[in-house]
């Protein structure tokens, strides 16, 4: 059983969303994390190192960091091909979307939205207007990152892209648009829509 530590409307919702994708047994347990107006505290039920969500236990067995959730939880429930296994073509871009997403998208969001400049060169990521067009170029050529399925780097990326959607950093686009759209219209978003508060 994959118990989800998660505090509602957070980095760790997306993962309601992808354990419903895949059908896996869960359970939520709520816990407090620090929050950016000094409210809040680390909760010490939850396993993950710095106190942040999401993380998961199976078992016993901790996972943290969103990509090595989606990538475990996707190996271990391989039943709806939400992730592309050992073997598959599509593995090495789906390792590298994972990976792309906290190692570069996210640190260029983060970075834009506290102003603060990217080092260009020599940062270990870029700049989010270097970022977004590569992304919106592999959008255009199909619906989803990895082409014509969706899969759960998808979780990763629209989930991110419907939270920043009145934000200027992002290009308001049709494509961009369309996509978060389509990712949260399925039914496993919207139940986990529902199920955020636990
Ligand atoms: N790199 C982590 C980031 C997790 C993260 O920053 N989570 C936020 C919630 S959206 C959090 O727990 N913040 C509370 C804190 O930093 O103490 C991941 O993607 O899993």
């Amino acid at each position: 059983m994959i118990t989800l530590y998660h505090r509602p409307k957070t980095r760790s919702t997306r993962f309601i969303f992808l354990l419903e994708e895949l059908g896996a047994p869960y359970e939520i347990k709520i816990v407090t994390t620090r929050s950016r107006d000094g409210t809040g505290a680390v909760d010490p039920a939850n396993p993950h190192p710095h106190g942040k969500v999401p993380a998961i236990s199976d078992d016993g067995v901790v996972v943290f960091e969103s990509p090595a959730i989606a990538l475990y939880l996707t190996d271990k429930f391989p039943k709806n091909g939400i992730g592309p296994l050992v073997g598959d073509p599509k593995r090495g871009p789906y390792l590298s979307w994972l990976a792309y997403y906290t190692g570069v998208l996210e640190p260029a969001v983060v970075s834009k939205f506290m102003n603060v400049d990217v080092p260009v060169g020599t940062a270990g990521w870029v700049a989010v207007e270097q970022a977004m067009p590569f992304i919106m170029k592999t959008l255009s050529q199909g619906p989803y990152i990895l082409g014509e399925k969706f899969s759960a780097a998808d979780v990763l990326y629209a989930t991110t892209f419907a939270m920043f959607a009145a934000s200027p950093m992002l290009p308001k686009t049709p494509v961009l648009e369309a996509y978060v759209r389509r990712c949260t219209e399925r039914t496993a978003y919207i139940r986990a829509q529902e199920k955020d508060n636990g």
